[in-house]
């Protein structure tokens, strides 16, 4: 085994990264191979449990309020329409079901319980459940562990110096205190972050320099490609080239050999030799489903006729870690405490954010007049 190191410097990185590829390949598959069966891949589904309206200002995201989308905004799903799509994931292969909202951060309340319930039904079905939900504190995180949660997804989604050019409504330490308040209970990290939005590489291996340095390292890391969707700022941005994602995995994989690296958003802008290659520079996790959570991802059956192909086998459920208990709420010895946090607000002007709310305000107004 490699050592598992949390001092990484950005200029380490940087020259990781720049290696020539068949180099920085060749390093990546060792360290794989080291700390991974190479042909066992995790696979995980999405699922939106609350869809659009965000009052947020994440220049990536089609579901803020704030921009043109095409999204169909929808209240909270019920627990046993969850509990069918899951039963759905699991008969399609995947082992984990992760559901995300639109939120800020998590509010105690009855949706909050209606979450909570929707953890210990996935649990029941023996399957992984990993939630994104925003910010969360210590208390809700304590709840969210003791209602079954395997995994808590919260991205740093670039470095802290770009992050400020793509989201103003919330702050990078924020981020952090969150993942640390998931720490603090038997849930793992899922983290990781968005290539593809403007940023440089500098930005690209400084996202790399927190993830790594956080102690202990995320248990997965999620590489997403930017999906560039109309009426978000960044709706023009190109997609980024299959190698800056070969590069960014193979990455990531040296500096955090033990996480599972997640090939996320953006495969079906991926052929799949470029797929292959990302396996091969140790990316072992996807997500699969038609659907990421509000736009599109590979047919499930297209992804196992690769998986057939390339001799990679879709993991089962808790073979890295053992299942956790679930405590039905009657039992629970946690209280909501109803807090209110200072979550930051930093509230600068971003250019192209503030430029899409704009457009999205004449296109609205322009329909409002028809
Ligand atoms: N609202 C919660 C939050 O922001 O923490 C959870 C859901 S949010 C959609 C989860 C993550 O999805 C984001 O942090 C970002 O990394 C990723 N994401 C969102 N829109 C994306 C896009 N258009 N392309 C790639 N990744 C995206
Ligand atoms: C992550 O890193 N990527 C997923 C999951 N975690 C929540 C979300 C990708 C969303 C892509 C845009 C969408 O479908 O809305
Ligand atoms: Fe809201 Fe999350 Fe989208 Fe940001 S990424 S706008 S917080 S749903």
């Amino acid at each position: 085994m490699s050592e598992v190191r949390h001092n990484w410097t950005k200029e380490e990185i940087l020259e990781i990264y720049n290696k020539p590829l068949m180099e920085l390949l060749y390093e990546a598959a060792t360290i794989h191979r080291l700390h991974h069966d190479p042909n066992a891949v995790q696979v995980s589904t999405l699922l939106s449990i609350k869809t659009g309206g965000c009052s947020e200002d994440c220049g990536y995201c089609p579901q803020a309020a704030r921009y043109h989308t095409d999204i169909d905004g929808n209240e909270l799903m019920p627990v046993q329409q969850v509990k069918a799509q899951a039963l759905r994931a699991k008969a399609s292969g995947s082992s984990r079901v992760c559901m995300g909202a639109s939120w800020r951060n998590v509010k105690d309340g009855p949706e909050f319980d209606e979450v909570l319930e929707m953890v210990r039904t996935i649990n029941k079905l023996d399957m992984e459940v990993c939630c994104t939900l925003g910010m969360v504190t210590e208390n809700q995180a304590k709840r969210l562990a003791e209602a079954g949660l395997y995994a808590y997804n919260h991205n740093l989604d670039s470095s802290e110096e770009y992050y400020k050019e793509v989201i103003s409504t919330r702050g990078y330490q924020d981020r952090l205190d969150t993942i640390d308040n998931v720490r603090k209970t038997n849930v793992t990290v899922c983290s990781g972050g968005i290539i593809g939005m403007g940023e440089s590489i500098e930005d690209r291996a400084g996202m790399l320099v927190a993830l790594s340095t956080l102690s202990p390292q995320p248990e997965s890391t999620p590489i997403n490609a930017l999906v560039a969707v109309e009426g978000t700022p960044l709706e023009d941005q190109q997609p980024v080239e299959i190698w800056d994602m070969v590069r960014m995995v193979a990455t990531t994989r040296i500096v955090m050999p033990e996480t599972q690296v997640r090939l996320s958003a953006g495969r079906t802008q991926m052929s799949q030799e470029g797929q292959a290659f990302c396996f091969f520079a140790g990316a072992n996790s996807i997500f699969a489903g038609d659907k990421l959570l509000t736009t599109p991802n590979p047919d499930v059956n297209e992804d196992m006729k690769l998986f057939a192909k390339l001799g990679l086998n879709a993991m089962k459920p808790f073979t890295k870690k053992v299942q956790p208990k679930s405590v039905s709420a009657e039992e629970s010895e946690y209280q909501p405490l109803g807090e209110n946090p200072k979550w930051t607000r930093p509230e600068h002007k971003i250019a192209r954010n503030e430029e899409a709310k704009q457009k999205a305000k004449e296109i609205r107004a322009a329909e409002k007049a028809e």
